[in-house]
């Protein structure tokens, strides 16, 4: 202890902060005593502490729960970066109040209805060779089931899809290895169509099944008609993973209702969560996308619900393409190796990891050594058979991370919910290594780059969820916390703990901020929704105002310090559309817009073009004007909106 302090000393003289050690010593130990810091504190913060100007290691892309966007954050100062509005309306980036961020949010509209709110869990980077290219961010929401995706060139969300069959979705989003497809397993098991069918029908009606989303890597689309649905029985799919090297080309989901069970408490019946427990195994899900991909593309073997394929679970039967294995009760986190080799499964309600083998698995498949079938004639491969082996974790395994020391040590991660705690253990012998206390219950944990082929060093995320006494007191509802954990020791050692005041971010990805890539403008008039130029693209010069009929169409420029047009006057009932256009090439030079009463707001960040359409259903004077601070004149920055009634006659005051 003593000798990291002088080590520590020794360091600050040398970079020249203090003028001499003893000086240094002095001030240090008077502010350790003042706040109560131990050495230990000390060198965290040493660990963490990014000063003015300094850049972040790691970018971590956290999900924002049910804010339904996203957080960034930086490692390991634990900064935070940016909210990202995904599946919620947001309005600091325009998000939601101007015509262009409405289509988007438009395309998310589940079963034609517009839902202004997503709870996002999983965030996913896509991937080449299975690393991630820091291209495409990928992320689901549980509640609508749908997909959006992000562009990490200026980090706004260009698609949503909605899952046409799913009521519910979990088990997403995860890429494959070069991106191919995007992986959505099912939770809810329910009718793929959207018709009343009973309960007792849960059995012969109700489905679950994961979609592979077809990806156009190079453009950043989903592309829904190459897109299909696996069709899987009611078993309530959980979380997913893509296999990689050797298990490249299959995908694996556990469920957590092998039972089928149905609740009805109402009823006097067990509750869901005792009812589902029942059985001892649960059944993880091992299916070849790449082949059923292929066999997609000929209609006979898909049926097309609400506008999707969807291969059912017979076709996928007969062509050796789905398989079952039972795996611990009620299980969560589905990991695979960087290797590909090893599927780590954590059951909730088991002590253990189980750690499967490939080969082993594939070994059965090609032998059609099965132990059985389950009622819907999937073969189910014996546990024992597939298992490389099991190791005693504690209570509450959740999710696993590997380190970068897998190939030679093994080195993995393991959340426990219950016991409050990280886990550190070896998959290739299942044994444990180092535990580190959390606070508190633990979800998923964050490695950098962890479930990738190519696992980082340095830290561990805990996402926990509950913060209980972590934090000054602000109510009832607390901030999740998120603490970093430094991995680069023998022992693990807590760092930081960073409050999320956002929502409950089920899981966060991080990757080398040396791989992205992000744009400071935009080529001038561009849509950042088409990649193009915008149909109201402005420049300096060109300022109008076009009607046409009764759509009046205003072509205005941005620029320190002034809109152009400043005056427009129209009819009431008249459409506005503002087509306007940010002429600044400064980086973060960004203009907002707003006009009173009509809850409009655009965000132009330097060369963007946006269009901002309204009714002009309100006679009056509606000033309009720049939103972000940015210049010392910026408060005259603005115009007037003047809505005439074109039947009444006005009287001059003059
Ligand atoms: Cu990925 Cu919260 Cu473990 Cu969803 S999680 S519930």
């Amino acid at each position: 202890m003593r000798r990291t302090f002088k080590r520590l000393l020794s360091l600050a003289a040398a970079v020249g902060l203090v003028s001499s050690a003893a000086v240094a010593q002095s001030e240090l130990e008077k502010i350790m005593k003042e706040r109560g810091l131990t050495q230990d504190d000390i060198l965290a913060a040493a660990k963490t502490y990014t000063p003015s100007g300094g850049r972040d290691k790691y970018i971590v892309f956290s999900s924002g729960g049910q804010s339904g966007q996203i957080m960034v954050y930086g490692v390991p100062s634990m900064r935070i970066l940016k909210f990202i509005g995904v599946f919620t309306p947001e309005p600091w980036q325009g998000w939601g109040y101007d015509d262009d961020t409405k289509k988007v949010l438009k395309e998310g509209w589940y079963r034609g209805k517009p839902i202004t709110w997503g709870d996002t869990h999983h965030p996913a980077i896509s991937e080449t060779n299975g690393v991630y290219d820091g291209k495409w961010l990928a992320i689901n929401d549980k509640a609508n089931p749908r997909i959006a995706i992000i562009d990490l060139k200026d980090f706004v969300t260009k698609q949503i899809v909605v899952n046409p069959v799913f009521k519910s979705d979990h088990g997403g989003a995860f890429f494959t290895p070069n991106s191919e497809y995007i992986l959505e397993a099912c939770q809810y098991g329910a009718p793929f169509d959207n018709e009343y069918h009973p309960m007792e029908e849960y059995a012969d009606v109700y489905r679950g099944g994961v979609t592979c989303w077809k990806f156009d890597h190079e453009n950043g689309r989903v592309i829904k008609d190459e897109s299909f649905v696996i069709e899987m029985p009611p078993y309530m799919q959980d979380l997913s993973d893509a296999g990689k090297e050797m298990s490249y080309g299959w995908g694996f989901t556990n469920s957590f209702n092998s039972e089928l069970y149905t609740g009805g408490i109402e009823k006097g019946l067990p509750p869901f969560e005792a009812g589902m427990s029942r059985n001892d195994t649960d059944y993880l899900h091992v299916y070849n996308w790449r082949k059923l991909a292929e066999l997609a593309k000929d209609p006979k073997n898909v049926k097309v619900i609400n506008g999707i394929k969807v291969i059912p679970i017979e076709v996928a039967v007969k062509n050796d393409c789905l398989f079952l294995i039972p795996e611990p009760k009620s299980p969560h986190g589905v990991d695979v190796s960087p290797d590909g080799r090893y599927i780590v499964v954590c059951g909730k309600l088991d002590t253990h990891a189980t750690v499967y083998d490939f080969k082993k698995i594939m070994e059965a498949v090609k032998n059609h050594d099965f132990a059985g079938k389950d009622p819907y004639g999937i073969p189910i491969i014996d546990m024992k058979k597939a298992m490389h082996c099991q190791a005693e974790l504690g209570l509450g395994p959740l999710h696993n991370q590997y380190g970068p020391k897998w190939k030679t040590e093994g080195e993995i991660y393991t959340s426990l919910y219950v016991d409050s705690q990280v886990v550190k253990w070896d998959y290739l012998t299942c044994e444990v290594k180092d535990r580190v206390n959390v606070n508190y219950n633990i979800g998923h944990l964050c490695g950098m780059e962890g479930k990738t082929e190519d696992p980082q060093g340095e830290y561990i995320i805990a996402l926990n969820k509950l913060a209980i006494d972590r934090f000054n007191p602000i109510g009832p509802l607390h901030p999740q916390n998120h603490q970093l954990i430094d991995i680069s020791g023998k022992k693990m050692k807590l760092l930081y703990d960073m409050p999320v005041p956002l929502g409950e971010p089920h899981q966060a990805v991080a990757i080398r901020a040396s791989k992205l890539h992000p744009e400071v403008r935009y080529p001038m008039g561009t849509n950042p929704f088409t990649g193009k130029v915008h149909e109201g693209k402005t420049l300096a010069g060109q300022e109008k105002i076009v009607r046409k009929g009764n759509h009046v169409y205003v072509y205005g420029t941005l620029v320190r310090s002034h809109i152009n047009p400043e005056h427009v006057t129209v009819n009431k009932g008249d459409i506005v559309t503002f087509y306007l256009t940010n002429l600044e090439r400064a980086e973060d030079e960004t203009h907002g817009f707003t006009v009173d009463w009509y809850n409009v707001h655009a965000s132009l960040e330097p060369g963007k073009t946006v269009a901002v359409t309204f009714k002009a259903d309100r006679e009056g004077v509606f000033p309009y004007y720049c939103t972000e601070f940015c210049s010392a004149l910026h408060l005259e920055m603005m115009g007037y909106l003047l809505v005439k009634d074109p039947n009444k006659k006005y009287k001059s005051v003059k």
